[in-house]
């Protein structure tokens, strides 16, 4: 495992690179999920898959910017799903991206993801990886990922990120997030999945919602690629993540790019949207 760690480290170097020197223009290309495909996007792929082929390890990688997953090693253990340059769309006016990563034994599934991982290109470049129990936070630092802490979150927080179309969500979605807020929770949502999630952890808690939706019914946020890692790193650190009727990473997804509706937070808040979504579905 360390040296897909490795890996990931100098896809991200070199993917922060890309961004600091790179025009930001579009390819003429659309991803799987319909989206126009950014020249960065196209390139940050393109390293991540160069960085990963190069591990014995590594049975197939699946990435958000490609239609079908590709075997690299028949004899290898670890599947591994990435988002390359989440949020990519956000580079061109300086907010914080990231790149997401699932690492999973044997097969794409929640049930067998072992590690997930995700680095945040922003002020500064950091990364978050989660295994056997412990969500690890690095700093980029003189051209070395250093150590920095142990993540864990708060049973309860201070933080709202409520994603999606307002005028789509649900009443009971509506009420519950207006209710949140009548509390004094503090509304952080910059758009970009991975800062607004690495905010939640490192501000010790809070709720991030990607609902679903009348416009999306089964919401915006890929399973293998952006669903399954957060929610492994969440419950990691000692949060939860939910699709409103359970665990996430207990459901099973029939396509590479499905999405699923997900609730990401520290305990409290999650059992809160349970408690909601039970009455409500
Ligand atoms: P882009 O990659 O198209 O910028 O979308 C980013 C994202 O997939 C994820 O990073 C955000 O959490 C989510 O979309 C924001 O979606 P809304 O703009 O619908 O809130």
């Amino acid at each position: 495992m360390n040296t897909i760690l490795e890996a990931i480290q100098k896809s991200a170097i070199r993917i922060k690179h890309a961004i600091d020197v790179k025009d930001i223009g579009y390819s003429q290309e659309q991803n799987s999920s319909g989206e126009t495909q950014l020249q960065l996007d196209i390139q940050s792929d393109l390293i991540i898959e160069e960085e990963l082929s190069k591990i014995a390890s590594v049975h197939t990688i699946a990435s958000e910017e490609k239609e079908h997953p590709m075997t690299l090693n028949e004899e290898g253990r670890y599947f591994i799903a990435f988002d390359p340059l989440d949020g990519s769309s956000l580079v061109d006016v300086n907010l914080s991206v990231g790149s997401i990563f699932g690492i999973y034994d044997g097969g794409f599934s929640g049930k067998r993801m072992v590690a997930a991982c995700y680095v945040v290109y922003g002020p500064r470049v950091e990364l978050v990886f989660a295994q056997d129990g412990k969500a690890s936070l690095y700093l980029l630092q003189n051209g070395e990922f250093e150590y920095v802490k142990e993540i864990r979150l708060n049973a309860k927080g201070k933080i709202m990120a409520p994603g999606g179309t307002q005028q789509h969500w649900a009443p009971y979605h509506k009420a519950m997030i207006d209710s949140f807020f009548a509390r004094g929770y503090r509304l952080r949502y910059s758009g970009g999945m991975v800062p607004d999630l690495h905010q939640i952890l490192l501000k010790g808690g809070g709720l991030f919602s990607y609902p679903g939706a009348a416009d999306k019914p089964e919401g915006k946020l890929r399973m293998l690629f952006e669903v399954f890692p957060f929610a492994f790193v969440f419950e990691t650190a000692g949060g939860k993540a939910v699709d409103g009727k359970g665990r996430v990473l207990e459901k099973i997804h029939a396509h590479v790019h499905d999405t699923s509706p997900c609730f990401f937070g520290s305990s409290e808040e999650v059992e809160e949207v349970m408690s909601v979504y039970a009455r409500e579905q």
